[in-house]
């Protein structure tokens, strides 16, 4: 008799998923009929598995169990913290990548958290403050001294992820957190950007094991090029504003004529950009956002 038992997807390579519960990690296939079915399997996924051969350790996939939210890029399911980690310099900062991937993470239940790495090579105040100000947790980190890295371990709890640009510094921030992940970094002398994309899994770590006494788990990803987050985030016109947090006060003084809060004279958002109560770079940010869904329709979307 197959048993059946259930679990935490932690890592995901081709064709296994490995899939941990209270007593071990079994390396699991996933069924034919998700294929068929077109659902993959995430990392950050609960999911039923049988054992077939308990002896070779070797299971099955047989059912994901109901998603909270998930994430194309990076391909993660179930997070309550998505840690958008940028450098101040080389690669420089990216504010528009910033604001879409935390757009995003908005819309679908997951808290952004932003953090600004390499404060050794640039001074990163005013990134932090913008942010802060917007009503993010957002910090300066330098994994050289190891400045802010404390604070940052203090806020991971639940299923947190880091994500950010090839080469800013993920990896390097969880090891200086949790020295004991030795995770492979980017060599530093290689100024043509080789080396880059050293990270190439997806994987769940347990904050226990990175010596953090909490529950909950730290992904770390393979960074991406600004073009892949381009193509990946398309939010409805309607919900987009809704996705800029610092929007809401704002919002219902428009809400009768039907404003986009792009151009709009008298537009409450707009008046308070005029005003330095929000930052121009996160207006500019919607303004393009909008522009590139403003013309699709919600059926387009939902496919
Ligand atoms: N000066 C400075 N260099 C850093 C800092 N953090 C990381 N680096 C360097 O930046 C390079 C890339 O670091 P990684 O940790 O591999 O970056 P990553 O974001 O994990 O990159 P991918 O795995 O490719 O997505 C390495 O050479 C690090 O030594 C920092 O705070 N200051
Ligand atoms: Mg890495
Ligand atoms: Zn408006």
């Amino acid at each position: 008799m197959e048993e059946v038992y259930e679990g935490l997807i932690v890592r995901a390579t081709a064709g296994f998923y490995y899939v941990r519960d209270t007593e071990r990690v079994v390396a699991c296939r996933a069924r034919g009929i998700f294929r068929k079915e077109k659902k993959t399997p995430l990392v950050g996924d609960h999911v039923r598995f049988s054992l077939q051969d308990v002896k070779e350790g070797e299971g099955t996939v047989e059912e994901i169990l109901p998603r909270r939210n998930a994430l194309v890029r990076p391909p993660l399911a179930n997070l309550d913290k998505l840690f958008i980690v940028s450098a101040a310099a080389s690669p420089p900062p990216d504010t528009f990548a910033i604001d879409k991937l935390s757009a995003l993470a908005e819309i679908v239940g997951i808290e952004p958290v932003l953090v600004f790495t390499k404060c050794d090579l640039a001074p990163v105040g005013e990134l932090v403050a913008l942010y802060r100000k917007a009503g993010f947790l957002s910090f300066a980190v330098s994994n050289v001294s190891g400045q802010g890295s404390e604070a940052v371990r203090d806020a991971l709890d639940g299923v947190c992820a880091f994500t950010g640009n090839s080469g800013v510094g993920k990896s390097s921030l969880l090891n200086s957190i949790a020295p004991g992940l030795a995770l492979q970094v980017g060599a530093v002398s290689d100024r043509l950007g080789r080396g880059r994309h050293t990270t190439r899994i997806v994987e769940l770590f347990r904050l226990a094991d990175c010596g953090i006494p909490r529950e909950g788990y730290v992904a770390d990803t393979p960074g991406f090029s600004a073009l892949d987050v381009a193509g990946a985030v398309l939010i409805r016109k309607e919900q987009l504003p809704y996705a800029f947090r610092e929007f809401a006060p704002y919002l219902a003084d428009c809400r009768y004529r039907g404003c986009a809060h792009v151009r709009e004279d008298g537009c409450a958002v707009r008046t308070a950009v005029e005003r330095g109560e929000i930052a121009p770079s996160r207006h500019a940010s919607y303004c393009a956002m909008y522009e590139s869904v403003k013309d699709i329709k919600d059926w387009e979307l939902n496919k």
